[in-house]
């Protein structure tokens, strides 16, 4: 018999704890996950700021294969989701593959094999890299002058001071995504002032958050097919379904039903006209990603938050500058500025063969064939890489799909019938044409800024249907592939 085949997994995030959960179950344990913090969960370890919490219903953001009847919302607060990960790893038996404090700085493809770098020296061998290494998690800082001056507390929404209290605090939050509309949702009613600093509005979809009683929570453990009702129900897939034919097409029925949404929620839901001319955007709703909130527009209002999107000159030791000649005088303040969503692996060195560079084949934009591979990098797959779907819909749906087409791309492998895969370049470059000239006509090509476009302004994201890309998941084309 031959021996097992040798797996890294870069990243103990959802995706990581996934591809360890797959593979040991298939009797793959000659697998190790490498994860550069202390801790597992990705997103859910980096974020702990005030109001965090999971836009996709609870119930549709588990594993389908891990279900958790526990959920204390309809929409899980941050610390539930990552407490979850830290019993699913219990509970899947893939502690024992995790090895923290592990900072993958190098992969090269040699003789065949990945050869593994660590920061601490460490060196290892794969003949499979798994690079779970996330999307979001390069915080993104603001270049404002004077930045460094101010001597009260500043972070980075991901990099959150647990040891500050907020209440009571003169709080500015800077960036009105998702994060910084949670933050101020949260910060509202306790803040003795809050100024939320907006360079441009953004959309809100209205939705609606409860708790589930204890009585919910009992019937959810006594009977799965409550929680299948929610996880598989038409309510949530259905709204997945329209939203991405929204956003494929900006036309689109489904994309007039969301402005229409957004639009009342800001006509009705902000009393005050000069707020609401405030907070009006002047582009296509989900051109950015798309805000799900219940409490954004109540809590300014009743709280008296400052909208200033007037543009900021400076930040002084005492607070923020604004051109207009406005000056706030603050005790914190929060950058919500977002992340450097183009780097998934990097700063990883990654060498492929032919002594193929990952950065000089990612020169133009991060790409990978359907999401997941590349070519020149042989036995090397990518969850939740570069132009996977994106939306307000659950990643690890996606990533279980991405792992379904990755579990056959592998089999050849895994069987001995060949050493290594990865896509031709051919078979690349037309799918990345074909992607490109659609990604630019879908809803987040129609004139704004966002996370999601690369530098030349295209959308990096899948730009057709979920269920095309599901399709595209469950067989991969194998003419695609060579197999060496
Ligand atoms: P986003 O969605 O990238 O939002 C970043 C926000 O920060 C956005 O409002 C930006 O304004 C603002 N921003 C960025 N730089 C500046 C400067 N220099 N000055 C003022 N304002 C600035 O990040 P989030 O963390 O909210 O959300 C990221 C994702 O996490 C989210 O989509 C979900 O998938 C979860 P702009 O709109 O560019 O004018």
């Amino acid at each position: 018999m031959s021996e097992k085949k040798r797996f890294v997994v870069i990243g103990a995030g959802m995706s990581g704890i996934l591809a360890a959960i797959k593979l040991s179950e298939a009797g793959q344990d000659n697998l190790v996950v490498y994860e550069k913090a202390q801790t597992i969960g990705g997103t859910w370890r980096e974020n702990h700021y005030p109001g965090l919490t999971c836009d996709v219903p609870a119930h549709c953001y588990t594993y389908s294969f891990a279900p958790h009847p526990d959920w204390s919302a309809f929409y899980a607060p941050g610390p539930e989701i990552q407490s979850y990960f830290q019993r699913v790893i219990d509970d899947y038996d893939v502690r024992r593959f995790i090895q923290t404090d592990s900072e993958v700085t190098h992969c090269a493809w040699k003789d065949g094999k990945w050869e593994i770098g660590l920061a601490d020296g460490r060196r290892d061998e794969a003949d499979i890299v798994i690079a779970a290494s996330g999307v979001l998690h390069h915080p993104r800082y603001p270049d404002i002058e004077g930045l460094r001056n101010f001597e009260g507390a500043m972070f980075h929404s991901a990099r959150w001071d647990d040891a500050l209290d907020p209440s009571g605090k003169r709080i500015g939050v800077i960036g009105n995504g998702s994060t910084g509309v949670q933050i101020v949702s949260a910060l509202a009613p306790t803040a003795r002032e809050l100024v939320h600093f907006q360079r441009s509005p953004q959309w809100i979809l209205p939705v609606t958050q409860f708790e589930y009683t204890d009585a919910d929570r009992a019937a959810f453990r006594a009977d799965p097919a409550k929680v299948d009702e929610i996880r598989y129900g038409e309510e949530y897939w259905n709204g997945v379904r329209r939203f991405t034919s929204a956003i494929v097409d900006p036309d689109s029925p489904q994309m007039k039903e969301i402005e229409e949404l957004c639009l009342r929620n800001l006509e009705e839901g902000v009393r005050d006209p000069e707020l609401r001319e405030t907070l009006r955007p002047n582009y296509h709703a989900a051109c950015k990603r798309l805000i799900y909130s219940w409490n954004y527009y109540d809590r300014i209002q009743e709280h008296d938050v400052v909208i200033d999107t007037s543009a900021i000159d400076r930040v002084e030791k005492r607070g923020i500058h604004m051109k207009s000649g406005k000056f706030y005088e603050l005790d914190v303040i929060a950058l919500a500025t977002g992340f450097h969503a183009d780097k998934f692996i990097k700063p990883t060195k990654v060498i492929g063969a032919g002594g193929q560079d990952l950065d000089d084949f990612w020169a133009r934009r991060p790409t990978a064939h359907y999401a997941v591979t590349l070519p020149s990098f042989p036995n090397f797959f990518m969850l939740n890489g570069p132009t996977g779907p994106v939306g307000n819909f659950s990643l690890i749906d996606i990533a279980e799909l991405q792992w379904g087409y990755i579990a056959q791309l592998m089999r050849p492998v895994l069987q001995g019938d060949a050493s290594w895969v990865a896509p031709t370049r051919e078979a690349h470059a037309a799918y990345e044409e074909r992607r490109v000239e659609a990604a630019r006509n879908t809803v987040f090509g129609t004139g704004c800024t966002s996370w999601y476009l690369d530098a030349e302004g295209v959308p990096g994201t899948w730009p057709w249907s979920y269920d095309a890309f599901a399709d595209a998941m469950s067989k991969p084309n194998l003419d695609e592939y060579k197999f060496g």
